[in-house]
C-alpha cells in the first residue's frame, strides 16, 4: 500500500503539472481527491493492513493527500495569475489615443433669435406672459373679436385662418395677441409683457411664407403711456437687435387693434440699389408693426381708456432672423438640415 500511495502521488503531480486551464485542474482534483477518487479507493484497502501498521500508513495517506492538494493550489495560483494578466493585456486601453468625435448640438437659429429679442425687452422691464395665458388653440373671440376686428374682416376668413372642424369658433391662433388680451383681463396696469410663440396662417408655402411661424408681441399699459414711449422702446430694441449703425424709420400704418399705428423699417441689408429683390428696390425693409392700443380693446378687457393708455407691437421672428442672417428661404428653419443649422 505504501508503494501504491507513492505511485499515486507521483502520477498525480506529473498530471497536475501538465494541465493548461482551471477546468482540467478541477477535473484532476475530483479524480484524485474526490469522494470516489483514487486516494479513497486506496484508503479503502486500509482494513486489510495489519493493525500495528495502520497508523503509519494512514499518516502517509494523509500526507499524500496534503501534497497533492498543495501541488493543486500552487498550479491553481499560477493559472489564475496567467488568466488575469491575459485579461488585462486583452483589455488594455491606450490612453494616449485621441478621443472619439462628438457632434455637439446647437441652439436653433429661431430659438436664439427669440431669446435675443426677449432679453432685450427684459432689460427694459418687460416680462413673459404666463404660459397658461398663451394657448395656440384659441377661440375666435380672443384671436379676433377682443382685438377690435370687425365681424367681416378678411383675416377671419377660413382662407387665411385654420379653423378646427370639430368645434365651432375654435382656431389656431394667427397672432400671439390672444395672450396679451388674457393677461390684461386678469391683471391690472401697470403692465409690461411680451409673448413669444407659434402662430398659424393658411398661406401657400413659399420661400417667404410658411403655415407656421413665430411672433413676439408686447404691450405696455399704464397711466400716461405715450407714442413717445413707444418710439423710445422700439428704437432701443432695433438699435440693440440690428446694431447702432443701421438706420430705421417709422412709417404710418393701420391695424384694427391700434390707433394710431406705425411700422418700423430698417434700411435694406442686402442692397443699396434699384434692382434689389429683397426690398423691391425701395431700400427699406419692414421689421415690426406697432401702435397705441385702441380704446375699444382696453374697454373689452375692463381697463378704462380715460385713465390708462398703452402701446403694443408685434414682429415676425423668422422675418427678423432672415434679415439679420441674410437667409433667403423661410423653409430652411423647418427642414432641420444640419448643413444649415451648423452655421449658427
Ligand atoms: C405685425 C403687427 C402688431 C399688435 C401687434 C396688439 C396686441 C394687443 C392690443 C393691441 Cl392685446 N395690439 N398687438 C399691435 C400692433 C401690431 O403686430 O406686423 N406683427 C407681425
Amino acid at each position: 500500500m505504501k508503494t501504491k500511495l507513492e505511485e499515486l502521488k507521483n502520477q498525480a503531480i506529473e498530471e497536475i503539472n501538465k494541465i493548461h486551464d482551471l477546468k482540467e485542474l478541477q477535473e484532476l482534483k475530483i479524480k484524485y481527491l474526490g469522494r470516489k477518487g483514487e486516494l479513497n479507493t486506496i484508503k479503502r484497502g486500509l482494513k486489510d493492513v495489519p493493525p500495528e501498521e495502520r497508523p503509519a500508513i494512514g499518516e502517509l495517506a494523509n500526507k499524500t493527500a496534503a501534497e497533492i492538494e498543495q501541488t493543486l493550489s500552487q498550479i491553481y495560483e499560477n493559472l489564475y495569475r496567467a488568466s488575469v494578466s491575459q485579461k488585462l493585456e486583452a483589455e488594455k486601453i491606450d490612453i494616449t489615443l485621441p478621443g472619439d468625435y462628438v457632434a455637439y448640438g446647437k441652439q436653433h437659429p429661431l430659438t436664439a433669435t427669440i431669446n435675443e429679442i426677449v432679453s432685450i425687452f427684459y432689460r427694459m422691464g418687460f416680462t413673459l406672459v404666463e404660459e397658461s395665458n398663451s394657448p395656440e388653440v384659441e377661440t375666435e373671440y380672443y384671436n379676433f373679436d377682443a382685438l377690435n376686428f370687425p365681424p367681416e374682416h378678411p383675416a377671419k376668413d377660413t382662407q387665411d385662418t385654420f379653423y378646427t372642424i370639430n368645434a365651432p369658433n375654435l382656431l389656431l391662433r394667427s397672432q400671439t395677441s390672444n395672450s396679451q388680451i388674457r393677461e390684461m383681463e386678469k391683471k391690472m396696469p401697470p403692465l409690461r409683457v411680451i409673448s413669444p410663440g407659434r402662430v398659424y396662417r393658411a398661406e401657400t408655402v413659399s420661400s417667404r411664407k410658411n403655415n407656421l411661424f413665430h411672433q413676439v408681441e408686447g404691450v405696455m399699459v399704464d397711466k400716461e403711456v405715450t407714442f413717445g414711449n413707444l418710439k423710445g422702446v422700439l428704437n432701443e430694441f432695433t438699435r440693440q437687435f440690428f446694431g447702432q449703425a443701421r438706420p430705421t424709420r417709422f412709417r404710418t400704418s393701420f391695424f384694427p387693434f391700434t390707433e394710431p399705428s406705425a411700422e418700423i423699417d430698417v434700411q435694406c441689408i442686402i442692397c443699396s440699389g434699384k434692382g434689389c429683390r429683397t426690398c423691391s428696390g425701395s431700400g427699406w425693409l419692414e421689421i415690426l408693426g406697432s401702435g397705441m392700443i385702441d380704446p375699444n380693446v382696453l374697454r373689452t378687457v375692463n381697463i378704462d381708456p380715460e385713465v390708462y393708455s398703452g402701446f403694443a407691437f408685434g414682429m415676425g421672428v423668422e422675418r427678423l432672423a432672415m434679415l439679420k442672417f441674410a437667409i433667403n428661404d423661410i423653409r430652411l428653419f423647418f427642414n432641420n438640415d444640419v448643413r444649415f443649422l451648423d452655421q449658427f
